[in-house]
């Protein structure tokens, strides 16, 4: 029997899966997750961050309680019924863009971890910096305005790299850490991204970066798969020689560390890099091939999909990120996700229930009223105050409210979806809010297309699983097609499919230039 382990560190908590791989079975057998605020309560998180600064625009989450997290984890599993010594290999997904500061010594401390200890008493002196600033941050709009002017415009940048400078993305971070606190900057020895410093943990040494999560730094020159030494160049002083080096998404860092084999019973595992969240995402739903879209609903909203080429958004809202399964994906990531729909929820006093029964009791169109969903500064389209603006909804009792969180959602997930399927006729469906038929049917209205769910709400964990298993076999010599690896595990499963509602189609195909309008004219109005 072949077991294959995959994690995700997430904005909110960290997730677990295992899949059990044999000659006639293909399933998950371990599925389980950790919410940080809920279990590390020491760490004082809010949906797993840390939010300081004028106009909350600092975002921050300390990196120890993600190695207290994986260290609990480890331990969830070995009191369950899995054999670890059984686990071929491990992979991992991480939220993206986030990054790790660690001091010189760092790789002595990874490499002497006492299995008789708890991982966080021994990683005290392991940072240089105690917060990594994380994928909600948008304080960085300078530093990303010099990086732009550096390397040519936004053009010449996302040419280059796959995006223009974003504000969360890790070469706008790590400037602006370099220059307000320089003394701090000087005694990094390495920086990593929350996967791979994930990685590290586990193998017991600094890990490699690979393509898909090293595309989100503005860093990495995507068409060669290496850092661009301009970009490097334009965001700090002696940077290469604090970056790891990018391995192919399949390589094999090594096997797991004796401290996870001795406190834990994990066999010779081999540790194979972590990538983002989203493109574990891609090979959790089973995007492997161009044309069908996958919708993650997590603490972001993200609308992605593979694409054969680099092809760029020209509303210069997206990104384009290498694929962990090689070949590229494109995405575009709305801030305002889940945290956006819980606002509503908790504001007007509902459960996820309520929030459902309001969706399923008010007209498509919502009568004409419009609210974008704007409760913390947005990605796409960049806003920068948060405040949801509102129209036609004066005095709007809290199911109108819901629907229009909602359809707001949608419409501006299909707006900004256009440059990477124009017209999908199947959309995958994954992350927490996809539990709600009700969220995934105004999703299939407005995009006039047919919603598929799989049987898990994590793909991200699940991909990082895949991977683990796609890089064993592959170091075993085995190269097993993509379709092979997540067959019975993907779309094709499904255990939802729901289709558009013709009438409710037509209602939102006259709508959605008049959301596109007032969503700019809302803009306009906050710039
Ligand atoms: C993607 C992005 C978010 C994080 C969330 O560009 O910023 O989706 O990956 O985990």
């Amino acid at each position: 029997m072949a077991t294959y382990l995959g994690f995700d560190s997430s904005t909110q908590g960290l997730t677990a899966t295992v899949i059990e791989i044999t000659e006639h079975q293909r399933r998950i057998v371990f599925e389980r997750a950790l919410a940080f605020d809920a279990e590390f309560p020491e760490y004082g998180t809010t949906h797993g961050v840390l939010v300081s600064g004028e106009g909350g625009h600092t975002v921050t989450a300390p990196p120890a309680m993600w190695a207290a997290a994986l260290d609990r984890m480890a331990g969830i599993l070995a009191a369950s019924e899995l054999d670890l010594a059984q686990i071929r290999a491990v992979a991992g997904s991480g939220q993206q863009h986030g990054s790790v500061y660690l001091a010189a010594g760092a790789a002595a401390i990874l490499r002497g971890l006492d299995p008789d200890r708890p991982l966080v008493q021994q990683i005290d002196t392991l940072f240089a910096r105690p917060v990594s600033p994380v994928w909600m941050d948008s304080s960085t709009t300078a530093e990303c305005e010099r990086l732009t002017e550096a390397l040519g415009g936004d053009a010449a940048l996302a040419r280059l790299t796959g995006s223009r400078a974003y504000e969360r993305f890790t070469a706008a971070q790590i400037r602006k850490f370099a220059s307000v606190d320089p003394h701090a900057y000087a005694r990094t020895d390495r920086i990593h991204l929350v996967s791979s410093f994930m990685a590290s943990l586990l193998a017991g040494r600094h890990a490699p970066m690979e393509p898909g999560d090293a595309s989100g730094m503005n860093l990495m020159d995507l068409a060669a798969r290496r850092w661009s030494p301009e970009a490097l160049e334009a965001t700090a002083p002696e940077l290469a020689r604090r970056l790891p080096p990018i391995h192919d998404s399949w390589s094999v860092i090594g096997e797991i560390a004796p401290y996870w084999r001795r406190r834990y019973g994990f066999g010779p595992a081999a540790i194979i890099p972590w990538s983002g969240d989203n493109p574990s995402s891609l090979v959790g739903l089973g995007l492997i091939a161009p044309g069908t879209l996958g919708i993650s609903l997590g603490t972001s909203d993200t609308v992605f999909g593979a694409i054969a080429e680099p092809a760029h958004d020209p509303g210069g809202a997206g990104h384009v990120f290498g694929s962990p399964a090689g070949g590229y994906m494109a995405l575009t990531c709305f801030a305002n996700g889940s945290l956006a729909r819980e606002r509503v929820r908790d504001r007007h006093g509902l459960d996820w229930d309520g929030f459902s029964a309001a969706l399923r009791h008010t007209p498509a169109g919502n009568g004409g009223g419009f609210m974008t969903p704007w409760f913390v500064p947005e990605i796409t389209p960049p806003v920068a105050d948060a405040g949801p603006r509102l129209h036609g909804l004066e005095g709007a009792d809290p199911s109108r409210l819901v629907r229009a969180i909602v359809e707001a959602q949608a419409m501006a997930m299909r707006l900004h979806s256009r440059w990477i399927a124009p017209r999908p006729a199947t959309i995958l469906a994954t992350g927490g809010a996809a539990a709600n038929r009700d969220v995934l049917q105004v999703i299939a209205d407005v995009f006039d297309a047919e919603v598929v769910r799989g049987a898990t709400r994590n793909s991200a964990s699940l991909g990082a699983a895949l991977r683990a298993y796609h890089a064993e076999r592959r170091a075993e010599g085995q190269l097993l097609p993509w379709a092979e690896i997540v067959a019975g595990f993907t779309a094709p499963e499904a255990e939802l499919r729901i289709r558009p509602n013709p009438a409710n189609v037509a209602v939102y195909a006259t709508l959605l230039p008049e959301y596109e309008a007032f969503e700019a004219g809302a803009r306009a109005s906050s710039a």
